[in-house]
């Protein structure tokens, strides 16, 4: 605890305002960024406090709106932040929740207390990053009400009104001097919020916007909680069995719920999270589900001879197939852990997960014998296609031994050995490999040539995978292996860049390539090892002076310019093979000049749905999704 702060109002003033200052002085910290995402994470931080209301058992409804100014109002159900004075700081409570850092460490005080990186402060650094902030809290028939500017006090707390109700309403600008982009999306809020709904039983969560042009309204309500989460992951997939797999309950401390149900696919989609927060790392609670399943699944079979004494124990990644599961917890001190802070440490969340699962689930499978058989049968044609799978693998190996090098023919690889410094170009085609062979720096990047469109791993299994050459080349470029093999530290390029055409075939491969990337090397997209390069659309020539227009505007922008006469030249590019060495050097591979798009999958639910969508089997989602996100099919930057 830092020094002792006076009791003396102006001493506490001054207190304040050196704490948010920081804030304000270095946001990221307290956001990770001032970008769009920043801008949505504000909204996070007041809802995460309505949400600890409701998981505190006092408020059952949340209203989120976006106002026509590009305002945030926040309205719960609650009991209203405490008003009262508080005995250190001598100002009202909520006061101090709202302009001083940690004020939430010192609020202990039992329950499931949720905070995510912010540790309680988010209120404040919600305050010292806006414009203004309105909070009006309805309590004991009164309105109380104060207001805040750039996190200064500029309005005490004041009755304005009377009342019947009982809640918090916060109304807060985001300050255009500290965010780059000021505009909220629906759809990023409407995500972020839905999943919340989903992770709280009962609650009720209202979306509206009042912008003009974009009125709309959601509502978010889900009696079954993260069992409704499960089916609405599975509902593009065709599904092995009803009903979805239930367990809840309690342990040393650790409110656990887990739901999962198989489909038809081959991946396992497994999604954890910690006091309403994602934890795509895992942890403490993921692996105790593991060892749980695999466990009870394996004892069961046993005893009910459905895996028979020949057969060997079903592996974890067996039983996994095809899996979609929700794992969520809720423990009042989190630690997380690992390089990224996403990883859960506390070892009584294993216990926890283990103890309720083994139990519910042992119950459950004797209830349901049939779904029991579904499961490990798909388990056993597992771990059949992963015996097939080794041996294809083996093959691999041995083969690269015969040929004394383990590094695929076409790879034209960078002389540098450190990994930090190398990076390599997966390029769309022979001649566009050409281009980018003579164009590179041989020191630091390798290109990697693909022949025509790569395997969809959204259809296949790994052993049908690991048959196609173009995924084989890249596996043993990368240095990684992959499944069981899979080593980050083998690492051989710091960045993997995609490399594909401007047109709807370029969009497709990225597409394929993203998601072998996304289901097999997940660890590369989240450790931010995956980029997408921007080749330029058109090449703008006047007086023998050339121009690059990475999209329309950047074309109208030059052609105001250079002036639109006669004797301005524009090529539109439809492929990478149309530039020669030097210019695809210039405008894409440069790394002075280029712009790299960084592959970053912060919405692991939304990214499966996406994948699902455009490479799974049902062909009417995908009409429905590319007819609603033309743009995003163009991009594909999730
Ligand atoms: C729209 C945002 O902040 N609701 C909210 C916040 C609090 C309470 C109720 C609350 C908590 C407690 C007791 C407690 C907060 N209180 C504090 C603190 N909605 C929103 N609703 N009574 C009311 O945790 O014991 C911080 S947040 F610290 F003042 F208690």
């Amino acid at each position: 605890m830092s020094k002792e702060i006076s009791t003396e109002y102006n001493a506490t003033q001054i207190q304040i305002l050196e704490g948010l200052d920081a804030v304000r002085k270095r946001p990221g910290m307290y956001i990770g960024s001032t970008s769009s995402r920043g801008l949505h994470h504000l909204v996070y931080e007041i809802v995460d406090n309505a949400v600890d209301e409701a998981l505190a058992g006092f408020c059952d409804e949340i209203k989120v709106k976006i106002h026509s100014d590009n305002s945030i109002s926040v309205f719960d159900n609650g009991r209203g932040i405490p008003i009262g004075i508080h005995p250190t700081q001598g100002i009202p409570a909520v006061e101090v929740v709202y302009t001083l850092l940690h004020a939430g460490g010192k609020f202990g005080g039992g329950g499931y207390k949720v905070s995510g990186g912010l540790h309680g402060v988010g209120a404040a650094v919600v305050n010292a990053l806006s414009e203004w902030v309105i909070v009006r809290i309805h309590k004991d028939g009164k309105i109380h009400e104060q207001r805040f500017e750039r996190g200064k006090t500029v309005q005490s707390l004041t009755v304005i009104g009377d009342t019947k109700q009982e809640g918090t309403f916060v109304h807060f600008k985001p300050d255009h001097e500290i965010f780059e982009v000021t505009e909220y999306e629906f759809e990023i809020l409407k995500q972020r919020l839905q999943e919340m709904a989903y992770l709280t039983k009962g609650l009720k969560i209202l979306l509206t916007d009042e912008r003009e042009g974009k009125e709309k309204e959601k509502e978010f309500h889900y009696e079954g909680g993260i069992q409704e989460f499960v089916a609405h992951i599975n509902k593009n997939k065709e599904t092995l069995y009803d009903p979805i797999i239930y367990a809840e309950g309690e342990r040393d401390g650790v409110y656990v719920e887990v739901a999962l149900q198989h489909n038809t696919s081959y991946v396992e989609n497994i999604f954890s999270f910690v006091n309403n927060i994602n934890t795509p790392e895992g942890g403490t609670h993921l692996s105790g589900f593991r060892s749980a399943f695999t466990k009870t699944l394996n004892e069961y079979g046993r005893a009910n001879n459905i895996l028979k004494e020949q057969d060997k124990n079903l592996s974890g990644d067996d039983v996994r197939e095809g899996i979609t599961g929700i794992i969520s917890i809720k423990l009042s001190d989190p630690q997380f852990e690992g390089q990224t802070k996403q990883k859960l440490g506390n070892s009584e969340a294993r216990g926890a997960v283990e103890g309720v699962l083994s139990e519910q689930l042992t119950f459950f499978l004797e209830q349901n014998p049939s779904v029991a058989r579904i499961i490990l049968e798909k388990g056993l044609l597992a771990s059949r296609a992963r015996d097939a799978a080794r041996k294809a693998r083996d093959l691999t190996r041995r083969k690269s031994v015969l040929e004394n090098t383990s590094l695929p023919g076409k790879l034209a690889d960078c002389s540098d050995r450190d990994p930090t410094k190398c990076e390599i170009y997966i390029v769309e085609g022979d001649s566009a490999g050409g281009s980018a062979k003579s164009a590179r720096d041989r020191q630091t990047q390798a290109i990697l040539p693909l022949r025509g469109k790569i395997l969809n791993v959204e259809k296949a299994r790994l052993d049908k995978i690991l048959e196609n050459a173009e995924i084989r080349a890249m596996i043993t470029a990368f240095g990684t292996g992959i499944s069981d093999d899979f080593d980050i530290t083998k690492l051989r390029y710091g960045k993997i860049v995609l490399m594909t055409d401007a047109d709807v075939d370029g969009a497709h491969i990225r597409t394929l390539l993203l998601t072998f990337l996304y289901r097999y090397l997940t660890p590369l997209i989240q450790h931010g090892h995956v980029y997408i390069a921007q080749p330029p659309l058109y090449k703008v020539e006047r007086n023998k002076k050339e121009y690059y227009a990475y999209n329309d505007h950047q074309l109208e922008q030059i052609l105001d310019e250079i002036g639109r006469s006669n004797r301005v030249d524009i090529q539109r590019y439809k492929g990478l093979g149309e530039m020669n060495a030097h210019q695809l050097w210039d405008t894409t591979m440069d790394p002075e000049k280029r712009t790299l798009i960084k592959v970053d999958i912060e919405d692991a639910v939304a990214a499966d749905a996406i994948f699902t969508t455009l490479m799974g089997d049902k062909v009417q989602p995908r009409r429905e999704f590319i007819e609603e996100h033309a743009m995003l099919v163009k991009n594909l930057d999730i």
